[in-house]
């Protein structure tokens, strides 16, 4: 067990974070309290139902510490279940990688759209997507636990098809951005099938990260959908492949977003001129390659039966002569990356002494098409969402935990292990 202390400062990290998802959720009210009818502004119904997709998801680590953690700690019991921990742990595991992607996911709807120039294709569907990404992310963790005898194949199974789900949102995500892109690239004079592609805004930062992040997350995508197949993930459990698809739906997906967003926020906090595009266009793509160099054979190792976090076996000589040529692309990556990541900070460290600007630029965010004035209630008020995640949530995660909580784990191999 860690000191008292490391207990006390996580428990203080989880309630430290939940004042922030209630200003935001406050602020979502009184808006609407205040504007009534009205279509809440969609940068505001993505980050509010980012603070509520925490709120839910770091509930069951919170729970794994008061009634696992604690009480060992205390003395009260001298055991912790593993079986319990993990089902608990599984809850927040896969919903927090959602807390990092849907601000990349704000980012692409609110702020490309003006930086490229054009306008969002659809307000709507935006919304539609952040519900889905809300309602479907968090009662599915069992597929974390594919391996583990705790849990009985029917509830894997279920959180499988719940998984799948997940695609669905993404791939209106994915329709819309690039709908997006078209959009703009035709508002500035392209034509024929293909001809728009070229009078996209490449040179804008945020721009050129939107089209880099979607083709890392349609390579990562299709490597998790494989991850959430109860048969496929058998082949790749614990293996160097998951190591390679986190890094790219991560590191890739959500991070060079964030870079962006960096770029596209530094002049209007500080007032001064972005130092460099150029180097900040650079970066981006530096970024993507290493990125990618370093996540493809990491997935290879993964089918070559490297397991995660390891790249030597003190036996088996011939599996690591045939791993090493692999590492060294990987290490090459990672170099990449590293010279990409120090770039980030010359370009923001030079752009805090660059020219001030006459005025701090106004914070606007892109709009859609057709700017909706009202939205259906659903679209627009997360109560009815909340209760329906409530009811998902007991109907995946109820019975499972009840019964290791109650009945302790249970006495037979589940069907399907062991054989
Ligand atoms: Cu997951």
């Amino acid at each position: 067990m860690a000191v008292t202390a490391f207990y006390l400062g996580a428990a203080l990290l989880f309630v430290g974070s939940w004042f922030w998802c209630v200003d935001m959720i406050v602020a979502m009210m009184r808006w609407r309290r205040a504007n009534p009818g009205m279509a809440v502004p969609l940068v505001m119904f993505g980050t509010t139902i980012n603070a509520l997709l925490w709120l839910w998801t770091s509930m069951g680590a919170t729970l794994e510490v008061l009634f696992q953690i604690l009480p060992v700690k205390l003395g009260w019991v001298d055991t912790i279940d593993p079986g319990l921990a993990r089902t608990f742990f599984s809850w927040t595991l896969h919903a927090i990688v959602y807390f990092w992607l849907i601000p990349a996911y704000i980012a692409m709807y609110t702020i490309m759209p003006r930086e490229s120039g054009g306008k969002l294709f659809s307000d709507e569907l935006a919304r539609v997507a952040f519900v889905m990404l809300f309602i479907f992310s968090v009662p599915i963790g069992f597929h974390h636990l594919y391996m583990d005898p705790q849990q009985a194949a029917g509830w894997k199974l279920l959180h499988m098809f719940g998984t799948f789900m997940v695609a669905v949102p993404t791939f209106i995500t994915g329709f819309t951005i690039l709908a997006t892109l078209e959009l703009s690239g035709r508002l500035r004079g392209g034509r024929g099938l293909f001809g728009w592609i070229a009078k996209i805004r490449w040179n804008n930062p945020m721009t050129l990260a939107t089209m880099l992040s979607m083709l890392m997350l349609t390579a990562g995508g299709f490597g998790g959908v494989i991850n959430a197949s109860y048969q496929m993930n058998a082949l790749i459990h614990n293996a160097q492949w998951v190591t390679g698809h986190f890094h790219l739906i991560f590191g890739g997906t959500s991070v060079i977003m964030y870079f962006a967003v960096a770029y596209w926020a530094w002049p209007r906090i500080t007032g001064r001129r972005l130092a460099s595009t150029r180097l900040a266009l650079w970066q981006l793509w530096l970024w993507f390659g290493g990125m990618l160099i370093t996540t493809m054979p990491w997935h290879v190792l993964g089918l070559l039966g490297q397991p995660r976090r390891v790249d030597t076996l003190p036996y088996g000589e011939a599996l690591n002569a045939l791993w090493n040529p692999y590492e060294v692309v990987v290490f090459t990556g990672a170099v990449m990356l590293t010279l990409s990541a120090m770039l980030f900070m010359v370009v923001l460290v030079r752009s805090h002494f660059s020219e001030r600007l006459p005025a701090i630029p106004q914070v606007v965010f892109g709009t859609a098409v057709r700017l909706p004035l009202r939205v259906p209630n659903l679209l627009n008020s997360l109560a009815f969402w909340n209760w329906a995640m409530l009811v998902y949530m007991l109907a995946s995660y109820g019975y499972p935990l009840l019964q290791l909580a109650f009945l302790g784990a249970p006495e037979t191999i589940p069907y399907g292990f062991g054989e």
